[in-house]
């Protein structure tokens, strides 16, 4: 859009005038924010609402997104950026004194999201709107995001989020006119009706209000707005006598009130399932109302929505969609069932059997009493089907949704979909040969990678300006619109003074970190040590913990010999662990213990530092990432789906020590294996492992003097404070046979190490590594993904 100066500082001056009754000096950063946000609505909001009459009106095909996550972080930079208009403002600002990093920072994190999956979600969104396809986001408006985390003796503790605070979310805008029911609880018995029909009768449902919020995702450089819907609950007035104490009114809230914060593995919760079903259901009734205006037969509503289930969380929507059609509009069972499979599309996030979700068909029945009848009915229909076919029994018994009183929720998001997909190569790969094998064969044709995408956007313009605009004098700034466009930077790998640019703009992205640091934790950290980050949720999977071994071997390695000539490193970590995830816990303790230790023992020389920043959420990754030397994605072969923090640190000219799991080995492919540091194992040693049942961590701890040494600190008293801690993360390693591996790819990694170490020495040639990062990052945008999404999964034109 376009929009002067001039016109903006009297835009806003009004603003503030009118929201706070004070004149604009006087303003704090909060209202500062408040006001500000309240101008960018008034610009976009005509666009918003030019954009959905243009939809309806074009009657084009929309994709809903369904994700029980939505990780966006804070917007307000992200809508001026792609509004257009992020200089104007920056530049009206300070001419009234106002300091927009400030007023930025007043923004709350908006965090309904764990990590990685929730992250893809909000990307996907911007990325919908940047490119121009109709998608629409369907999720849950909670009170509290993720937790808030908070280091006490080296433990964490975690804290409410209450992200609205005092103002609310000023993005949102309530849609009375969208508002529906959902039914839970009761019995259902069926019945014919004066027709003849058989039809359901609901006896003592509970009747919940489904009220929409949305929020605005505005393209960039385009004008386009597409939405994000986001359910809260509500007692409705009529029923109000139902829910007489403030306990009853409490369990409705408590729908909404916070996000699960387990990423790790799968709980068979009510109130989990009772968010899943309330989000779907209210999503998918207000989807056929839309399309319903445009007259048309219900059993094609497959040619007009597309609906997408992000992980099994939403993916009782088939049995949803196809309770709607059959019994809500009249729909026979198999053209309501046609329609559905072909609307239908599902993306799996993990191979680990812990965090499929499997749902107890007694809970199911109980909460959702027709739809399980629904479900019953796909089951039995599916079964009888194969059998029909000749497909063996065993196959069928390993693909059918209800078996062994569980409901088997990826089963049904594949049977009910036309499309499954993996967010890796390798992910997908091994979806199709292991995971999800009997179901590849049966139904080949419904198998397709996406792998994941980031928005570049974010981790450059917004994160890291100065380095945007070292690209921009290398390269012109045409890459801003194209990222594409990076690839010009490869022929400039080889010119010292834009190496040294370069080499700077790092310098002054790690010096902006060393100052957080010192201000949250008082470690002192020299920018001229190797920055080595390790940022993501806290899973053994993700061996954490080896990082920890290699830098206790660090540690002795000094202490041995004081002298020891390596070049300086500070190891960075953020991470949050599921509440309930014991063993995360006390890695965490044992970071903290350890950087304690290391941080305060001069005889190291500052050679070697351990810093914890506490409370990792999107902002916080926003100062991390672009301040990185060496990001660290080292999970063990085959258990990281994509990862998707490792795309970030190379758009921003970190050099990735990596293992070939998830994306990393698609990174590799980009960069070259000349500027990327591989280790360890990769999927096929892991899995003859498996097979051969032939790996014995003790016996790798008892012939290994240094693993030995290493090891036995966590259990020596070397480590103050951690004793419990450090004799279950022992038994870990040793007693229970090291579930992860980290013992065998421990000598590879400290290899790998040592080769970062050596490369860093050369300073010209790891700036030429770092820029070629940077120049071959452009593969993992996700408007491309999205793209790749919209064509061949939901079929979308732009
Ligand atoms: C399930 C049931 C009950 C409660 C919680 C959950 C739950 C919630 C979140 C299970 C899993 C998640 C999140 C998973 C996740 O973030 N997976 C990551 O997805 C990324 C995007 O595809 C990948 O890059 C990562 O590799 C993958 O770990």
């Amino acid at each position: 859009m376009q929009l002067t100066k001039e016109k903006f500082i009297r835009d806003f001056k009004d603003a503030v005038h009118e929201a706070q009754l004070i004149k604009v000096p006087a303003a704090t950063p909060t209202e500062a924010f408040v006001s500000l946000a309240k101008v960018i609505r008034k610009y976009y909001t005509p666009l918003w609402l030019e954009r959905n009459r243009k939809i309806s009106e074009d009657q084009k095909k929309v994709a809903y997104y369904f994700s029980i996550e939505f990780l966006p972080g804070r917007m307000l930079e992200t809508n001026l950026l792609n509004l257009g208009i992020l200089d104007t403002v920056k530049e009206g600002l300070a001419d009234l004194g106002i300091d927009f990093e400030e007023v930025k920072n007043a923004e709350h994190d908006m965090a309904l999201g764990n990590g990685g999956l929730g992250r893809l979600a909000a990307a996907f969104m911007d990325s919908l709107a940047t490119t121009g396809y109709p998608g629409f986001g369907n999720g849950l408006r909670y009170k509290y995001g993720l937790f808030k985390q908070r280091i006490v003796d080296g433990y964490q503790v975690e804290l409410p989020d209450s992200w609205f605070g005092s103002i609310g979310n000023v993005w949102e805008t309530r849609k009375d006119h969208d508002i529906v029911d959902v039914k839970l609880f009761g019995n259902v018995y069926l019945q014919a009706n004066e027709e003849g029909r058989i039809m359901p009768v609901y006896e003592n449902a509970q009747i919940l209000r489904a009220v929409p919020y949305d929020v605005p995702q505005i393209g960039f450089g385009n004008d386009n707005i597409n939405n994000l819907r986001l359910w809260d609950v509500e007692i409705p007035e009529e029923y109000e006598l139902n829910y007489p104490t403030v306990a009853d009114r409490r369990r409705v809230q408590d729908i909404t009130a916070t996000l699960y914060p387990d990423d790790s593995s799968y709980e068979g919760k009510e109130l989990r399932l009772i968010q899943e079903y309330f989000m779907t259901s209210a999503g998918l009734q207000t989807i056929i109302q839309s399309y319903l205006k445009q007259n048309r037969p219900l059993e094609n509503i497959h040619e007009k929505v597309s609906v997408h289930i992000n992980d099994t969380h939403p993916a009782v929507a088939p049995a949803e969609l196809m309770r709607l059609l059959v019994d809500d509009y009249g729909l026979e069972w198999d053209k309501a069932w046609q329609t559905t499979v072909k609307t239908m599309s599902y993306t799996n996030h993990t191979i680990l059997s812990e965090a499929l979700e499997k749902w107890d068909a007694e809970l199911f029945k109980n909460v959702l009493p027709r739809v399980y009848q629904i479900i019953l009915e796909i089951d039995n229909r599916y079964v009888a089907e194969l059998a029909q076919k000749g497909v063996n029994p065993e196959t069928i018994e390993n693909t059918r949704i209800v078996k062994n009183d569980q409901i088997h929720m990826a089963n049904l998001a594949i049977i009910g979909g036309h499309s499954v997909n993996g967010v890796a190569k390798l992910h997908t790969e091994l979806l199709k040969d292991d995971t999800l094998h009997d179901f590849f064969v049966l139904f080949p044709e419904k198998f397709n990678n996406k792998t994941n995408g980031i928005v570049q956007r974010r981790w450059t313009q917004i994160a890291a300006p100065e380095l945007s605009e070292a690209i921009d004098k290398t390269i012109g700034t045409g890459w801003r619109t194209d990222i594409h466009e990076l690839r010009k930077l490869n022929e400039l790998a080889d010119n010292p003074e834009i190496l040294a640019d370069f080499y700077q703009v790092k310098q002054d992205a790690k010096a902006k970190l060393a100052a957080y640091i010192k201000e949250t934790t008082g470690i002192d950290v020299s920018t001229d040590a190797i920055f080595d980050v390790q940022v993501k949720r806290l899973h053994a999977y993700k061996r954490q913990l080896l990082n920890l071994l290699h830098i206790i071997k660090l540690y002795w390695d000094l202490k041995d010999n004081p002298d020891l000539d390596m070049v300086p490193r500070v190891f960075i970590f953020g991470a949050k662990a599921a509440p309930g995830y014991h063993f995360a816990k006390s890695v965490i303790k044992l970071i903290n213990e350890i950087a304690n230790l290391v941080n305060q023992d001069a005889s190291l020389q500052g050679k070697l530092k351990v810093v914890f920043l506490e409370n990792y959420n999107v902002s916080l990754a926003e100062l991390i990432i672009p301040a990185a030397n060496v990001s660290e994605q080292i999970s063990l072969a085959s258990k990281e789906a994509s990862g998707t923090s490792n795309m970030k640190f190379m758009m921003t000219g970190a050099v990735t020590l990596a293992t070939l799991d998830g994306a990393n080995i698609e990174i590799k492919d980009e960069v070259g294996d000349d500027n990327i540091v591989i280790f360890g194992m990769d999927k096929d040693e892991v899995y003859q492992h498996y097979a051969n049942h032939d790996y014995y961590s003790r016996g790798v701890y008892e012939s290994n003097p240094t693993i030995k040494r290493v090891v036995d600190t966590f259990v020596n008293g070397t480590i103050p404070n951690s004793a419990s801690e450090g004799t279950e993360i022992y038994e870990a390693l040793i007693t229970h046979n090291d579930e992860y591996f980290l013992l065998e790819d421990f000598e590879a990694y400290v290899a790998a190490q040592a080769q970062i170490d050596a490369l860093y020495r050369d300073k010209e040639k790891w700036s030429r590594m770092s820029l070629l990062n940077i120049a071959n990052s452009d593969k993992f945008t996700s408007d491309d993904t999205i793209t790749q999404y919209a064509q061949d999964i939901w079929q979308l034109e732009n």
